[in-house]
Formats: C-alpha cells, sequence, structure tokens
C-alpha cells in the first residue's frame, strides 16, 4: 500500500474518532501521523520492513503499530471496525462546508440524522435552527452547502469547463515566474464532459503563483493550499461549479508531469508497463534507469525514449494507441482547419435564432466556404416545422442571398423527421428539391429498441436521406439515448453510404468517439454538424472535431473537409442518383 493510501486512512481514522467523541489529543495523533507519512520522503514500504518507523517524528508507538500491519497486510481491522460502527452519510456530512466533526456528531445526537437527506429536511423543517449554538444562519448556510456539494458531484460539459478554465489560465498568467503552463486531463484529452480541471505550471518560484491562483476571481472555496498543489472551487457561467487543481513543479519536471496528469490512468500504466519493458522507471517526475537520468525538453522526447511515436492527448485512453504508435501507425488525426464548410443548421424558419443570410455571413466570418441550412420539417410543429409552401419560400430566398455571396455557397437542406415507422416526412417531390437531407429522430422516443432501430434503418436505406441526424438523441447529464442498437444502424450506413453526423453540439456530442471509431472501422463516411441554432453557435463545430480526432478519424474520414467545389459535386452526384 502506497504512503498517500496509508496516510488517508490514518487520517480518516482521527476523523471516525471525533465523531466518537474521541479526546482531541487522541484524534490529532493519527491527523498529525497522517500528514508525517505524506512528507516522509523514503518509501514507507522500506522503512517499516527495516524497523525504522519508530525513527519518524510524529509517530508514536500506537501509530507504529498500526502502520506497520497496514503496510505489511494492506489492511487494518482497527480501521474496519470503526467504519463499521460509523454511518456512511456522516462523513458525507462533513464535506458540508463549516461542517465539522463536533456538529455532525451534535446533530446525530439531537436529532438523529445520519445523511444529506435527512440533513436538508430537516433544516427545511426548521429544526436545525433550534439546536443551541446552530441558529438560523447556521441552518441557511448547511442548506447552501448541501446543495453545493450536489453540483460538485456531478460532471460539467466540456465547453462550459473550457470556458472556466481559460478564464483561470488568463488570471495565472499574469503571475510572475511562469515557464510553461498547460491544461492537463480529460480538459486536455478533450472528454465530452469533464471532472475537474488540471492545470500544470513549471516555475522556480511558485509561491507566488499559488497565492494568486487561490484568490483567482470565482473562487469560492480554498480547500488546499500549498507549494506544489492547490486545489480550489471555482463558479462559472450559468452556476457551474468545479473543482480546480493546480500543480507546480520545474522545468525538468515538466514534461514527465504533463504526460502524467493528462491521462488517461490507463494510458499511463500502459506507458509505464512499456518504460519497464527497456528497464525504466516512469511516474510524474522522470524517466530513469538505475544509472540514468532521461531528460526530455517535452512529451514527444518521453516517447522518442521509448520508440513511441507522439501520441496526440486525444487518443490516450488505451485503446490501441500504443501498438499504433510502436509501429508508426498513428493515424494523422482531422484538425480544425480541415472543415471547409458545415451542415444541419436552424435559421428564423423553424427554431433558429438568425436568417440564412446571417447564417451564412457568420458562418463566411469563420473561414468557411459553404453552410447546410436544415430547418425541421412539418411534423414537427413545436419547432415551427416547415410546410412544402415554406420550403418552396425558403428556396428561394436561399437562391436571393446566394446571388450575393461570392466563394460562397448554401445549400438548401432539411433536418427531415424519420416518423414513427421511418418513412420520412414529406412526399418524393418536395424531398427531391433539397441539395442534401439530414434525417433525424424527434419523436416517439419510447419505442423499443428494435423499433426504433428498424425506423432508423428504413429512413437510413431511403435514397433520399444524404446524412443521419444526432444518431442516439442523447443529451448529455441530462437525458439518455434512446434505446438503439448503433451496431446495425452504421453497417446500414455503410451499405448505403449515408453519411452519419458527428452532432458537435456540447450538449448533444452523438455520435460518441467510441462508435466514431467503429463507423470508420466500417467505412461510413462521416459528417461534424454544429447544429446550429443561432449564428453564434456555428462555431461549435469545434467540439465535433475534438470528438473526430479522439475517434481516431482523419480528414479522408470527413465529408465536409471536401473543398466547395468538391461538395457541390459530390451532393449533385447523389441527389440524381436519388431521382432516378
Ligand atoms: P476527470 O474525471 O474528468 O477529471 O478525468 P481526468 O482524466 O482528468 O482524471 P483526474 O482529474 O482524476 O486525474 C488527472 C490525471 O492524473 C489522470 O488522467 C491520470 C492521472 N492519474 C490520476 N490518478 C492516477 C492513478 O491512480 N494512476 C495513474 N497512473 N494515473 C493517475
Ligand atoms: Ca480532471
Ligand atoms: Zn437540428
Amino acid at each position: 500500500m502506497d504512503k498517500q493510501k496509508v496516510a488517508a486512512i490514518l487520517d480518516e481514522i482521527g476523523t471516525l474518532l471525533e465523531l466518537q467523541g474521541e479526546s482531541s489529543f487522541r484524534c490529532n495523533a493519527y491527523h498529525n501521523g497522517a500528514q508525517a507519512i505524506e512528507q516522509l520522503e523514503e518509501d514507507l514500504a522500506t522503512v517499516v520492513r527495516e524497523g525504522r518507523l519508530a525513527d519518524v517524528p510524529r509517530i508514536g508507538d500506537t501509530l507504529r503499530e498500526k502502520i506497520t500491519v497496514l503496510v505489511t497486510t494492506g489492511h487494518l481491522p482497527y480501521y474496519e471496525e470503526l467504519r463499521k460502527k460509523t454511518p456512511p452519510g456522516l462523513l458525507d456530512m462533513l464535506r458540508i462546508q463549516g461542517m465539522g466533526p463536533k456538529r455532525v456528531k451534535l446533530l446525530h445526537d439531537k436529532l438523529g440524522i445520519d445523511s444529506l437527506d435527512k440533513l436538508e429536511r430537516a433544516c427545511l423543517d426548521g429544526e436545525v435552527a433550534k439546536i443551541k449554538g446552530l441558529g438560523e444562519k447556521t441552518q441557511q448556510k448547511i442548506v447552501e452547502g448541501i446543495h453545493f456539494l450536489r453540483q460538485m458531484g456531478s460532471r460539467v460539459r466540456v465547453d462550459l469547463a473550457l470556458a472556466l478554465a481559460d478564464r483561470l489560465r488568463e488570471g495565472l498568467a499574469q503571475a510572475p515566474g511562469i515557464h510553461r503552463m498547460e491544461l492537463c486531463g480529460s480538459l486536455r484529452r478533450r472528454r465530452e464532459t469533464i471532472k475537474d480541471i488540471d492545470i500544470l505550471i513549471a516555475s522556480d518560484d511558485p509561491a507566488p503563483i499559488m497565492d494568486r491562483f487561490v484568490a483567482l476571481p470565482g473562487v469560492v472555496q480554498v480547500i488546499g493550499h500549498g507549494d506544489t498543489k492547490s486545489s480550489i472551487v471555482v463558479e462559472g457561467e450559468g452556476r457551474t461549479l468545479m473543482n480546480a487543481d493546480l500543480r507546480i513543479v520545474n522545468d525538468a519536471q515538466f514534461p514527465f508531469a504533463l504526460n502524467y496528469f493528462t491521462g488517461s490512468k490507463e494510458h499511463n500504466i500502459a506507458m509505464r508497463v512499456r518504460a519497464q519493458e527497456y528497464g525504466l522507471k516512469l511516474n510524474e517526475y522522470e524517466l530513469s534507469g538505475p544509472h540514468r537520468h532521461i531528460a526530455a525538453r517535452d512529451e514527444a522526447d518521453i516517447y522518442k525514449a521509448l520508440d513511441l511515436a507522439y501520441i496526440p492527448p486525444e487518443l490516450r485512453e488505451d485503446t490501441g494507441e500504443m501498438e499504433a504508435a510502436a509501429s508508426g501507425r498513428l493515424p494523422h488525426l482531422l484538425e480544425i482547419g480541415d472543415i471547409k464548410g458545415v451542415f444541419h443548421c436552424h435559421t428564423t424558419y423553424s427554431d433558429g435564432a438568425n436568417s440564412a443570410e446571417e447564417m451564412a455571413l457568420a458562418a463566411k466570418a469563420l473561414g468557411l466556404k459553404y453552410l447546410g441550412l436544415a430547418d425541421h420539417s412539418q411534423s414537427l410543429t413545436v419547432a415551427n416545422g416547415l410546410s412544402p409552401q415554406r420550403v418552396r419560400q425558403q428556396q428561394a430566398e436561399i437562391d436571393r442571398v446566394n446571388a450575393t455571396l461570392k466563394g460562397f455557397t448554401i445549400f438548401k437542406g432539411i433536418e427531415c423527421d424519420i416518423l414513427p415507422d421511418g418513412q420520412l416526412d414529406y412526399p418524393d417531390d418536395v424531398l427531391a428539391t433539397f441539395d442534401y437531407l439530414v434525417a433525424s429522430v424527434h419523436s416517439h422516443f419510447n419505442q423499443s429498441r428494435e423499433e426504433m432501430t428498424a425506423r432508423i434503418v428504413r429512413a437510413i436505406r431511403n435514397p433520399h436521406v444524404t446524412m443521419l441526424g444526432h444518431a442516439t438523441g442523447r443529451l448529455l447529464l441530462k437525458r439518455d439515448a434512446y434505446p438503439v442498437d448503433l451496431e446495425a444502424v452504421l453497417q446500414a450506413a455503410a451499405e448505403t453510404g449515408t453519411m452519419v453526423e458527428i452532432n458537435a453540439h456540447p450538449a448533444r456530442l452523438d455520435l460518441d468517439w467510441v462508435h466514431c471509431k467503429r463507423a470508420k472501422a466500417l467505412g461510413v463516411k462521416l459528417v461534424v454538424n454544429p447544429d446550429a441554432h443561432a449564428a453564434d453557435d456555428i462555431a461549435l463545430y469545434r467540439y465535433g472535431v475534438d470528438v473526430a480526432r479522439r475517434g481516431w478519424l482523419e480528414r479522408g474520414d470527413v465529408f465536409n473537409t471536401k473543398t466547395l467545389a468538391e461538395t457541390t459535386q459530390a451532393l449533385a452526384a447523389r441527389r440524381s442518383a436519388s431521382r432516378s
């Protein structure tokens, strides 16, 4: 068992004893001992084996005995007993800001409260305020604290987390003595949801940077404030609360720390195993052998030392990237600049906020060469879906706007509902008027998996359909995907040459990266669509590019990397095939 785990257990014993009402002398012996073990420079197992624990300051006889049992057997009956005696909810209550063990014990003794839910109810009933020494104000604070904890427990959308992280980085950049700074963790790997923000800095003088970090605007709580690591809770847009950790190392350690804290944990383990095969040890500070230290200026040097090509952070999930990097078969990943235009964008004709012209100008300003509009079809009355007559009106409007645009084209499309039986939402003569068609499921989410799969596959087989829109209907952190056999869907798309959308909206992000990888293996062409409902949302396609990269996609796998001329031609070819 490693040092950190042993220290954490000792610390928890101290807390459990406090909850039992033990003397502060006894409790503190455990808290202090935990700190002593954490700060131990030597390997703990070695110290125990050689019987030198007694030499470690702040470790008395009782602790020495407990640590020895813990390190040699991997568990400690005394600790397990203590845990069994303590309702687990009491430990949850301790996580509320301002709640110490004494207060938790008081609430438990007086009101029998042993969970966050019971505590919240007691506060709302005004019971807590009646206890001597607590009062209205404390009761209110506790309610707020519980709300805060519930928020903290959940993951955050990547776009919100990234905005918050960028703000922290900007604030930190003004601190003195920063050699390098990078985001690490799931944020650097661009997962679709993020638990916490990890920032890494190289500096020889951490103190002033740490001081600045814990005092940044938006910080609502300081969890830890040290020289190598500090942790805060910050508030972002829409009352998003997130934990953020800052670690500071020296410049020589930076590449190793960056690699370690970027993860994923699984990738780190694969890297460590690879290092071991070379007789080397890899950790967050160094890559070294018995007689040598391998220096690295950047992460690429670490990979090089292990005969690996540089692995982009998005691929570091231990899903084959090690083997590919060893044999020179890593993909040349899609880049944001490869995207030449986007499809699946809405206007004021259905539920969008901007006109066709405003959308086109916004896309053009982003450097794009084409924009595929796709308002909702007639069945989706809640989103002001277009009747055939309004389809004709919109197409005339697009013709007018296109005549004014140079080197840029708006494609006439529709986001056509897939009806419950898999039919499309217009008769063939209307369908034939579009340049392209996104087909999406927007209703009857409660169909069985078989019905839903058959419904989507039928739409995919319809020659009018250019691409399948949001393939699973999920809303990240809000609504699960509808039941569907994605494998069957992807196989049908591969057979018919129907494209599948990577919905880039950060509230959705379906297809997920795992299925992107599968789609590629089956030969399905993907298309990165922002599903923009306003001009400002067109730029959201960047999050779809991140998903594509995590899915190992290259430029050739993604349809909207084609030039305007190629795209015009490819869409026209599909249309004439579907009409014949
Ligand atoms: P999340 O859950 O969105 O915060 O995801 P991550 O990947 O940012 O996870 P986090 O913040 O817990 O840790 C950051 C990185 O630190 C993680 O990606 C890999 C590294 N790491 C953390 N714990 C371990 C561990 O026990 N073993 C190894 N090998 N690496 C770890
Ligand atoms: Ca993290
Ligand atoms: Zn849409």
